[in-house]
Order: structure tokens, then C-alpha cells, then sequence
């Protein structure tokens, strides 16, 4: 029987790329968004059986009612992506919006909450299970106007810690994953549209992209059952550290 695979922000990103990943790997996939033509699109270039959950993942009941609605078939989730997250504005603390915050905080932490919330429990029961979390080189360093971006990512360092300490017993493993630079959507939605600046923060040197951490995703789950690797931090070769791009402009 294949495996059930359940990436959340499946609509762009390193969550389109990975569901094409897990796809070639020969997983059935449950494809988690909030934009169901973007997910109907995928859905269609993908050969095996395929199941839509549209909802957005800050908010509680959509998320339950989503994972309630499940055929009974779908419900035996082997591997979650904890991917769905974004950025919000780039500002110093005493700048920031309430808004922007809360869809960090929401969207970033409690959403994955929520998610995890609704897969952990049949995980635990047939005592198996694989859980993938994105974080970001962000949650490991705190960088000037990062905040609460950093903060909410340094939230999932602590939840993928906390997962797996919790989840021990029940032979789930998890994953965390720590990416830099990585050229999708992420910084025109940080930069609400703003094109130009978006672009800019990938110009000089060559970035990663999605492809790239779903090669790395493909590659942890076809690991041997004995092995998890836990912790992995993903940088273009340009990148040291948060701050610190040898861009040639
Ligand atoms: C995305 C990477 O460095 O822009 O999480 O925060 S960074």
C-alpha cells in the first residue's frame, strides 16, 4: 500500500516542490492550502490518487473540520509537512503591526499546532510516523527587524525539539529543517507585493529554491527506519549565516 503524505502550504513553494517530490517517491498525498485552484492544478499533474484540503491553517476549527472531513482511507497519515508559514514585514520591534504579528504568531506556531494536533493522534496509535518541520535559519539567529519572524521560527526549533522528545515512544520521528535563502513567494509576501525589494534580496548570488529543499525532504524520508536526521540547516553556498550573503552585484 503507498504511503500517505500530508504537506500544509502545498499551493507554492517548497510545498508545491515537495508534493511533486513525495509524488515521484510514490506517496498518495493530502495537499493542505488555502487556494484550491493552485491545489486542483497540482492535483492534476500528479499520477497517483490525490486528496484537497482547503483551510487555512491559523484557524482552529477550519483546521479540525478539514482533517474531520478525511475519508477513512486518507486518515492514516505516515508523513506530515509542517510547511504552511510566512513572513510578515521586515520592521523594528517598535514599528511592527499587530496584524503583521499575529499572522506570524497564528500562521508560523499555532498552525502548526493545529495540524500536528489533528495527525499526532493516529500516528500514536499505530505507533509510526514521520513529521517534517520547516523552520529557518531565522530560528537559530535573530537578525535586526526579524523579530517575530525569528521568534515564531525559534518557536518550531523548540516544538521539533519538544515533538520528538514527546513522541519518543511512539516511534515518530521528527524532523526539523532550517533553510536560508530560499527564492520563492516568501519575500514578496514579507514585502506585501513590493516586487523590486522582493527580487533584490536574491540578486548577487545564486539562492536556493524549492526544488532544492524537496530533494532534501525526498532524500530524509527514503532514509532506513533507524536513521532520522534531525536537525538540518540548508544554506546556498553563498550564505554563513542570517545576515552574511557574499553577493557579487
Ligand atoms: C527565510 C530565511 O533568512 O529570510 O526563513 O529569514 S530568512
Amino acid at each position: 500500500m503507498n504511503k500517505i503524505a500530508c504537506i500544509t502550504g502545498a499551493s507554492s513553494g517548497i510545498g508545491f516542490a515537495t508534493s511533486k517530490a513525495l509524488a515521484d517517491l510514490g506517496y498518495q498525498l493530502i495537499l493542505c492550502g488555502r487556494r484550491r485552484e493552485r491545489l486542483e492544478a497540482l492535483q492534476q499533474s500528479i499520477s497517483l490518487p490525490s486528496y484537497i484540503l482547503t483551510f487555512d491553517v491559523r484557524n482552529w476549527s477550519e483546521v479540525e473540520q478539514a482533517f474531520q472531513s478525511l475519508p477513512m482511507e486518507w486518515k492514516n497519515i505516515d508523513l506530515l509537512i509542517n510547511n504552511a508559514g510566512n513572513a510578515h514585514g521586515l520592521s523594528p520591534i517598535q514599528e511592527g503591526s499587530l496584524e503583521d504579528w499575529d499572522a506570524m504568531l497564528h500562521g508560523n506556531v499555532n498552525g502548526l499546532l493545529y495540524v500536528s494536533k489533528m495527525v499526532i493522534p493516529e500516528m500514536i496509535r499505530r505507533e509510526q510516523g514521520h513529521i517534517i518541520n520547516i523552520s529557518s535559519i531565522a530560528g537559530k539567529q535573530t537578525y535586526a527587524n526579524g523579530n517575530v519572524y525569528c521568534a515564531s521560527k525559534a518557536a518550531v526549533e523548540a516544538l521539533s525539539q519538544g515533538m520528538r522528545i514527546d513522541l519518543n515512544s511512539f516511534n515518530i520521528k521528527v524532523s526539523n529543517i532550517a533553510p536560508g535563502a530560499v527564492n520563492t513567494e516568501f519575500s514578496a509576501v514579507r514585502f506585501k507585493g513590493d516586487l523590486p525589494r522582493a527580487e533584490s534580496v536574491y540578486q548577487g548570488f545564486t539562492p536556493l529554491d524549492a526544488a532544492d529543499i524537496a530533494s532534501l525532504i525526498a532524500y530524509m524520508v527514503s532514509c532506513p527506519a533507524h536513521v532520522n536526521l534531525a536537525d538540518v540547516t540548508i544554506l546556498p553556498s553563498a550564505q554563513a549565516s542570517a545576515t552574511q550573503i557574499k553577493k557579487v552585484l
